[in-house]
């Protein structure tokens, strides 16, 4: 019987450290040998989403599509990595419910949705890009913490405190996530 994939899902704000801790953390189970993908903005938001913005009718969207996708690769025995703001609490559920339901096998896929918390203000502060202050002049519309909405998960199956937290630390938090759920 084939290996399962499954889906590991970051959300959290611009600048969180959703991408950093997505991509050591790829990299880790690639060392253990597993087929691991990390799906993010640069790979998707200009390919298969670049006719997308950031309303929330995009967003929604992106992330639907997002979802179907990630679950391909999972359904493919590999696990598949996303690493977008998704702010919107229903559009994680529908990922949720789209791993739960429709696999080639009927079983259901894992989803692990991990938040990536870190205060507004240090997300700010840290501003590695630029974007932040862009958006507090109004430069960038509608962007997420500033002018438009985040919702935080409320029971996400794993939570880090990216500004408590080392990177390495944050990939073990996964990884013994994993290994307790007979997944790794
Ligand atoms: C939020 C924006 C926006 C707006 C451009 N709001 O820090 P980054 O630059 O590299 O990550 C952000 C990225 C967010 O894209 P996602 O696909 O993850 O968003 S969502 O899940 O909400 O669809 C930021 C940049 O794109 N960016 N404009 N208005 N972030």
């Amino acid at each position: 019987r084939k290996q399962r994939g499954f889906t590991i899902w970051f959300t959290g704000l611009s600048a969180s450290g959703k991408s950093t801790i997505a991509t050591a953390l790829e990299q880790h189970l690639l060392h253990l040998g597993h087929a691991a993908y990390r799906l993010d903005g640069d790979n998707v938001r200009f390919g298969l989403n670049k006719d997308l913005g950031f309303d929330e009718k995009s967003r929604n969207e992106n992330i639907r599509r997002i979802a179907e996708v990630a679950k391909l690769f999972a359904d493919s025995s590999t696990i598949a990595i996303t690493s977008f703001i998704s702010p919107y609490k229903a559009d994680r559920q529908q990922a949720r419910e789209l791993h739960a339901k429709q696999q080639s096998d009927d079983e259901p896929l894992a989803f692990i949705e991990v938040f990536v918390d870190l205060p507004l203000e240090v997300a700010e502060a840290r501003d590695p890009k630029g974007l932040y202050k862009k958006a507090r002049e109004g430069k960038i519309p509608e962007f997420t913490g500033i002018s438009a909405p985040y919702e935080a998960p409320e029971n996400p199956e794993i939570k880090i405190q990216s500004d408590k937290t080392s990177v390495e630390d944050a990939v073990r938090q996964i990884t013994d996530y994993l290994e307790k759920q007979g997944l790794l």
